[in-house]
C-alpha cells in the first residue's frame, strides 16, 4: 500500500508539472477564479431541459473582470418566465423577438423554436422576419428547412407599370378575423415562392421559416393552408442548428472545459473544473478511475494508465 500511495503521489506530481509547463507565458487573465456556480446548472423550464452551451438569461456572473459574462454560446440565452402556471422557455433573436423553445436535441445541436406571436390563435398574424442576431452561434439547419412567405395587404391593379398581377401559386389567406389594412393577403410556400415586382402591391412581405413535412406537401394540407392550415404549420417550428466545433471552443471543451463569453459574443476563456479561467483549454487533466491491490487505472486527458503493482 505505502508502494501504492507512493505511486500515486508521483503520478499527482507529474500531472501537475504537465499541466503547468503548458502555460508557460499566461495571458493577465490566466488563472484567474471564477464563480464555478455558473457552469454547473441544469435546469428545466417548460419541460426542457436546459444547459450548456444554453443558459439562463438571468445568469451573469464577472468573468475575468468582465460582467455580464455566461457559461455558454453567444445568442443561447434562454428567458424562463416562470412566473406563469407554465413556464416557457424562450429564446430571443435579433430586435428582441421571442421564440418559444419547443426541444433542444443537445445529441444533433439543433434546437426547434416557433415565433411566441403565432403560437395563439387559428389564423394568427406574422409580424416579422427570422433574423439571427450576428454573434449568436446559431444558423438554419441545411436540410429540412422551408419558408413560407406571407404577402400582406396587396392591392392589384391591372396597371402592370405599377404591379403586374400575381402569379397563380398565391394562395389567398381567407380566414375570418385576418385582418390586415384593406387589401388582401396571401401567402406562398418555397415550392411556388415567386418573387418579382408584383410584390410591390403588398404593404407587407415576410419569410417565415418552417420545418419541411407533408403538411407542407399533402395535397390535403396545401388545400387547408390558406384558410388556418399555415398556423399550424407555424406552429410546429423551425429549426436551427450549432456548430461546437467551431471557434476556440473546441480545445476547450475537449479539455473538459466550458466556454465563456461577454455580452457581445467576444470569447473570454475557457471555463474549468478546478474553478479557473485559461486561455484556450484546461489542459490535461488527471484523474483516478480505479485502485484495487495490484493495479491503478488513471486517465490522464484522453489517455488511459494502468500500473500494475507487485
Ligand atoms: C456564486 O454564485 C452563486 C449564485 O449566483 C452565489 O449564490 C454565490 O454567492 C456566488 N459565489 C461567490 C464566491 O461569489
Ligand atoms: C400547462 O401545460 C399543459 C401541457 O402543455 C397543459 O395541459 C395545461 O393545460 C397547461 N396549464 C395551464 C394553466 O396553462
Ligand atoms: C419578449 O419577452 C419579454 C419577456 O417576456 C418582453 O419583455 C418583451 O417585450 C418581448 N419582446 C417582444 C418584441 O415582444
Ligand atoms: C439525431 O441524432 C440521432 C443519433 O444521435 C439520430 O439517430 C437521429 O436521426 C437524429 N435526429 C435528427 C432529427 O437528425
Ligand atoms: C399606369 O401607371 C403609371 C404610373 O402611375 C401611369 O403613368 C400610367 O398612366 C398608368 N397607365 C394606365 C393605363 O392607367
Ligand atoms: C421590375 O421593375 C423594374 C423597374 O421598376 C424593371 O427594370 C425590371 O425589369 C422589373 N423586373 C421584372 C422581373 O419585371
Ligand atoms: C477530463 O477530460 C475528459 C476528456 O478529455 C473530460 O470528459 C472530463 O470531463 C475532464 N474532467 C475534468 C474534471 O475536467
Ligand atoms: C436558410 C437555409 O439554410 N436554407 C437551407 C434549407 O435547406 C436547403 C436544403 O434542403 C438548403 O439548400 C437551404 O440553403
Amino acid at each position: 500500500m505505502p508502494l501504492l500511495l507512493l505511486l500515486l503521489r508521483v503520478l499527482l506530481l507529474a500531472a501537475g508539472l504537465a499541466v503547468s509547463r503548458g502555460y508557460p507565458t499566461a495571458g493577465a487573465g490566466e488563472g484567474s477564479l471564477y464563480n464555478s456556480s455558473m457552469c454547473q446548472k441544469s435546469f428545466a423550464c417548460g419541460g426542457i431541459n436546459i444547459h450548456y452551451p444554453f443558459y439562463l438569461s438571468s445568469e451573469s456572473k464577472v468573468v475575468d473582470g468582465v460582467a455580464y459574462s455566461y457559461c455558454g454560446y453567444p445568442g443561447m440565452a434562454v428567458l424562463c418566465d416562470d412566473s406563469r402556471a407554465n413556464a416557457t422557455a424562450t429564446l430571443q433573436l435579433a430586435g428582441g423577438t421571442n421564440y418559444t423553445v419547443h426541444a433542444i436535441d443537445y445529441d444533433n445541436h439543433t434546437i426547434t423554436l416557433a415565433d411566441a406571436d403565432v403560437l395563439n390563435g387559428v389564423c394568427p398574424m406574422v409580424r416579422h422576419n427570422v433574423n439571427i442576431p450576428r454573434e449568436a452561434w446559431l444558423n438554419f439547419t441545411p436540410t429540412g428547412n422551408s419558408t413560407i412567405s406571407f404577402f400582406l395587404d396587396c392591392s392589384f391593379t391591372t396597371n402592370v407599370t405599377v404591379a403586374p398581377l400575381p402569379p397563380p401559386e398565391l394562395v389567398p389567406i381567407n380566414c375570418a378575423g385576418f385582418e390586415r389594412g384593406r387589401g388582401s393577403s396571401f401567402l406562398a410556400t418555397q415550392l411556388g415562392a415567386p418573387d418579382g415586382n408584383w410584390t410591390r402591391a403588398c404593404k407587407e412581405v415576410y419569410v417565415a421559416p418552417v420545418l419541411t413535412g407533408e403538411w407542407l406537401t399533402s395535397p390535403d394540407s396545401r388545400g387547408r393552408l390558406g384558410s388556418g392550415g399555415y398556423g399550424d404549420v407555424l406552429r410546429r417550428g423551425f429549426r436551427l442548428s450549432w456548430d461546437p466545433s467551431a471557434g476556440p471552443c473546441f480545445k476547450c471543451e475537449l479539455s473538459g472545459g466550458r466556454c465563456s463569453y461577454d455580452q457581445p459574443g467576444g470569447f473570454l476563456g475557457c471555463l474549468c473544473s478546478d474553478g479557473r479561467v485559461r486561455n484556450m483549454d484546461c489542459g490535461k487533466n488527471f484523474s483516478l478511475v480505479s485502485s484495487r491491490t495490484k493495479r491503478i487505472v488513471v486517465t490522464f486527458g484522453r489517455e488511459i494508465y494502468i500500473w500494475l503493482v507487485e
